[in-house]
C-alpha cells in the first residue's frame, strides 16, 4: 500500500494510479461526511463530531422517533437549516468534473446534505437519503413540512400518518434501488475511491472491499487512519478539498 500525506510541497501519485486515471472508463466514488467538513457540515465520529454531543440511539433510529418525535424533528430542523446555508467546497466541485471526464462514473454518497448535486454532480446515489426531503411513516409518500415548526402540531401526511425526515436511520434498510445500483457500479468499476468516511457503517463500508475483490484499484482519501487504510491500494492522508483538485490535474486532457 502506498501512503501519501498532505499538505506537501510536491504532490505525488503512483504511476499505477496515474495510468488508471488516464485509461479507466468505469470509476466509482464513495463519499462520507468528511467531504462536506470543509463546507462547515459537522461529521459524526470526529472528536468534535455530532456523536460526541448527541446520542445516535436517541436521534437516529425509528424507535427514537417513535418515543420522542418532537426532539428528533428539532434536531433535524437544526441540521436542515445548517445544511441549507453551506456551499459546496473544492472537493465537491472536483467530483462534479470527474463525472464529465470518465465515461462511466458513479458517485455513491452516504451524505444527506445534497452538496454533490449542488456542485453539479448528476449521477448521485444517496445511500442514506436526503435531509431536505420527508416521507410518511405509514404510506411512504413524500410530504412537505411547514417552514415554521410547531412542536404541538407535528407535520402529517394526507393519509394521517406522521411525516419524518427521508433519511436512513440505524436498523433501517437502505433504499433498495439505490443500493442495488451502487453495488452494481462498485462491482463493475476499474478504479474505486473511498473519500471522507470512517468506513464503519454498513453496508456502505463494504463497497470498497467489494470493488477491490472484483479487481478494482482502491484508493482512500482521509486525514485519519480508518479500518480501510490497511487494505487500500493507495492512501492520500489529507483533506478531500485539497487532494481531489490535485488528482484532477493528472487527468488526460487531450
Ligand atoms: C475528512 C475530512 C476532510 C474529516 N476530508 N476526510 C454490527 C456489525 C455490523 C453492522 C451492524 C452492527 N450492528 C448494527 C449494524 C448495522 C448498522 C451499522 O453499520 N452500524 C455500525 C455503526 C456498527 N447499519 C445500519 O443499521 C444500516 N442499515 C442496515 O444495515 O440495514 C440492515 C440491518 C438492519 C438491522 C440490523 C442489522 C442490519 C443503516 C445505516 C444508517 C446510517 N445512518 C446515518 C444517519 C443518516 C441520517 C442523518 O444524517 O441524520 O448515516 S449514521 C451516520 O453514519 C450517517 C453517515 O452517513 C454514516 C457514515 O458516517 P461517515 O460519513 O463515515 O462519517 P464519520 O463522521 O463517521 O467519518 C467522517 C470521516 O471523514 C472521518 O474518517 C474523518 O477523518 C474524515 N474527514 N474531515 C476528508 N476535510
Ligand atoms: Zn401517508
Amino acid at each position: 500500500m502506498r501512503l501519501y500525506s498532505s499538505p506537501m510541497k510536491e504532490f505525488a501519485i503512483s504511476e499505477r494510479l496515474r495510468n488508471l486515471l488516464c485509461r479507466s472508463t468505469r470509476v466509482t466514488v464513495l463519499t462520507g461526511a468528511g467531504v462536506s467538513a470543509e463546507s462547515g457540515v459537522p461529521t459524526f465520529r470526529s472528536p468534535d463530531g455530532l456523536w460526541a454531543k448527541f446520542k445516535p440511539e436517541e436521534l437516529a433510529t425509528f424507535d427514537a422517533f417513535h418515543r420522542n418525535p418532537q426532539l428528533v424533528w428539532e434536531w433535524y430542523n437544526y441540521r436542515r437549516r445548517l445544511m441549507g446555508e453551506v456551499l459546496p467546497n473544492p472537493g465537491h466541485r472536483a467530483l462534479a468534473e470527474w463525472e464529465k471526464y470518465f465515461v462511466d462514473f458513479a458517485l455513491v454518497t452516504q451524505n444527506v446534505d445534497g452538496l454533490h448535486r449542488q456542485a453539479g454532480s448528476v449521477q448521485v446515489y444517496e445511500l442514506h437519503g436526503n435531509i431536505q426531503k420527508n416521507k410518511c411513516v405509514d404510506c411512504g409518500k413524500p410530504g412537505e413540512v411547514p417552514d415554521v415548526f410547531d412542536p404541538e402540531n407535528l407535520p402529517c401526511c394526507e393519509c394521517g400518518g406522521m411525516l419524518r425526515p427521508d433519511v436512513v436511520w440505524f436498523g433501517e434498510l437502505l433504499p433498495e434501488s439505490v443500493i442495488e445500483k451502487a453495488w452494481a457500479k462498485t462491482e463493475a468499476c476499474e478504479l474505486f475511491f473511498s473519500i471522507g468516511t470512517s468506513s464503519v457503517v454498513q453496508p456502505a463500508a463494504s463497497l470498497p472491499l467489494v470493488a477491490q475483490r472484483q479487481g478494482a484499484y482502491m484508493v482512500e482519501i482521509n486525514p485519519e487512519e480508518t479500518p480501510l487504510s490497511g487494505v487500500a491500494d493507495e492512501v492520500f492522508r489529507g483533506l478531500s478539498g485539497d487532494i481531489l483538485p490535485r488528482i484532477t490535474e493528472y487527468f488526460n486532457d487531450e
